[in-house]
């Protein structure tokens, strides 16, 4: 059964949904309307019991998505990203949909997009795919779990490298670094995610689901107490704040490179 939304196009067939961003004028930017269309069919595909949903962008993509709506930002000094974000209500919409969700990643990934492929249970990308997560080079204080997935999935070095140069990363060293679960050539992408799937969905739903939420609440054990989320969310907040988190947006705006003074 096919689909088309405003901003994505869907399609479910033998327990495998898929969910393709469609929206190509703005690079598949995570603006609240595409994230709620993105939650509707979610929700609706958890109703008809899909077994595996497939999260793509269209066959040939040059970006996966944007990231963030930098439109939808806040300039008033208000936390940017907060638990409430669209970006955040999709996150955990994915970590708690009863079944797999798999990234097929095919492009460049930027920013909050990162961290939403990043929260799907596995990731299967094109090998000249890449991954740039962009704060420091809008000005914007990323938000904590965020930070902490990434820091999980990739260790301090990687983490530290990216997260300081903003700058894109292969899919094929994210895959020596155990983030992406397969690199392959663009032509081998669909075949082998839809493999993937496919294995999956021979397996009994119930285990599969209970195994997601197992390591979900595992791999959450040891999270950080009140006191140091306090502090973090504190230094957070200075940044926001700030004069230069008003000019990363300004920036982008005004396509030009941003001016930073440190205040
Ligand atoms: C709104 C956009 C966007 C966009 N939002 O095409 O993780 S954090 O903290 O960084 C978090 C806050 C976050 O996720 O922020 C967003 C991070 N994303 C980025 O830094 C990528 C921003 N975009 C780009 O650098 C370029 O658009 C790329 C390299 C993706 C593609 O470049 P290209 O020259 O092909 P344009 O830049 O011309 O983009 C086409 C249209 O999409 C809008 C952009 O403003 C333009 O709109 P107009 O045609 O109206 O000018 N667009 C792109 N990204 N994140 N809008």
């Amino acid at each position: 059964m096919e689909s088309e939304m405003a901003l994505i196009c869907t399609e479910t067939s033998d327990g495998i949904g898929s969910i393709t961003l469609n929206n190509p004028r703005k690079h598949n930017a995570l603006s609240t309307a595409l994230i709620e269309e993105i939650c509707a069919v979610m929700e609706q595909m958890r109703q008809d019991d899909v077994r595996v949903v497939i999260l793509r962008a269209p066959a040939g993509a040059k970006v996966f998505s944007a990231g963030h709506d930098i439109g939808e930002l806040p300039t008033n000094g208000r936390d940017p990203l907060t638990y409430n974000d669209p970006l955040r209500l999709l996150v955990r919409t994915i970590e708690h949909f009863p079944a797999p969700v798999i990234a097929m990643v095919e492009g460049s990934v930027w920013g909050g997009a990162c961290e939403l492929v990043m929260s799907c249970d596995l990731i299967v990308a094109a090998e000249d795919s890449t991954f740039a997560i962009t704060p420091a080079k809008l000005g914007v204080p990323y938000n904590i779990s965020g930070i902490q997935r990434f820091l999980k999935a990739g260790g301090m070095t990687l983490c530290v490298e990216m997260l300081f140069t903003a700058q894109p990363s292969s899919a094929r060293r994210l895959l020596d670094r155990g983030i992406v679960n397969h690199a392959v050539p663009r032509d081998q992408l669909e075949i082998v995610t839809k493999g993937i799937a496919g294995q999956i969905v021979k397996n009994s739903p119930l285990v599969v689901s209970l195994l997601k939420e197992e390591l979900r609440l595992l791999s959450a054990a040891h999270n950080l107490g009140p006191e140091t989320f306090e502090r973090v969310q504190a230094m957070r907040r200075e940044i926001y704040d700030s004069e230069d988190y008003q000019e990363g947006i300004c920036a982008f705006h005004e396509k030009r490179s941003p001016q930073f003074r440190g205040r």
